[in-house]
C-alpha cells in the first residue's frame, strides 16, 4: 500500500473531468486501497481519485469512528429523491483549512459498484449524502468552493496562496 500525495486548490489538474471504470481488477483494487491509506492518514472522511491525481472514477468513504467501515463507489451516479436542502460546514483535503456552510441536496438515491466490482444502491442522507455529493462533485472537476460565492472562493484562493509563499 502507499500514501500518496493530494493535490491542492487551485491546482487546475483538480478540475480534471474524471472517466468511468473500465473494469474493475487487481489495479483498481490497488489504487482503492491505496486510496484508503492515504484517506485515514490524512484524517478524512473521504476521498476522489481525483484529489491523487488519478482521473477515474472511483470514491472511498469512511464516516465511522473506528475507521473500519469503508463504503467504495466505483462510477457512481446519483438522482434528487425530493426538493429538501440540507446545509452543512464543509471542509475538503484539497482546501485544507477551510471550512464552509455548503447546501446541496438532502435526499439522493445512489447507484455505483463496489471494490468487487457488483452494482449495488442506497439512499443515504445527513453528512452521507453530503459525502457522497461532495465526491462526485471532485469526479466532476469541482470543489465545494464553487458553491461558495466568488469573493468567498476568491478569498480562499488569496490566503492559501499567500500561506504557501
Ligand atoms: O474529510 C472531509 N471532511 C468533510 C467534511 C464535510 C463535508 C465533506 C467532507 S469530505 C472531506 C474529505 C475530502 O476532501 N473529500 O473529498
Ligand atoms: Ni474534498
Amino acid at each position: 500500500m502507499a500514501i500518496l500525495d493530494i493535490l491542492e486548490f487551485p491546482d487546475p489538474l483538480l478540475r480534471t473531468v474524471a472517466k468511468p471504470v473500465q473494469s474493475v481488477d487487481e489495479k483498481i483494487q490497488q489504487l482503492i486501497d491505496d486510496m484508503l491509506e492515504t484517506m485515514y492518514a490524512a484524517q478524512g472522511i473521504g476521498l476522489a481519485a481525483t484529489q491523487i491525481n488519478v482521473h477515474r472514477q472511483v470514491i472511498v468513504i469512511d464516516l465511522s469512528d473506528d475507521k473500519q467501515s469503508p463504503l467504495v463507489l466505483i462510477n457512481p451516479s446519483f438522482r434528487v429523491l425530493d426538493d429538501e436542502a440540507f446545509d452543512y460546514q464543509e471542509g475538503c483535503l484539497s482546501v485544507p483549512g477551510f471550512f464552509e456552510e455548503v447546501s446541496r441536496p438532502a435526499h439522493i438515491e445512489v447507484k455505483a459498484l463496489g471494490r468487487d466490482g457488483e452494482p449495488f444502491e442506497l439512499i443515504p442522507d445527513g453528512l452521507l449524502a453530503v459525502c457522497i455529493q461532495h465526491e462526485i462533485d471532485h469526479l466532476n472537476g469541482k470543489l465545494f468552493v464553487d458553491h461558495l460565492s466568488a469573493l468567498k472562493r476568491d478569498r480562499i484562493k488569496q490566503k492559501i496562496k499567500k500561506d504557501r509563499r
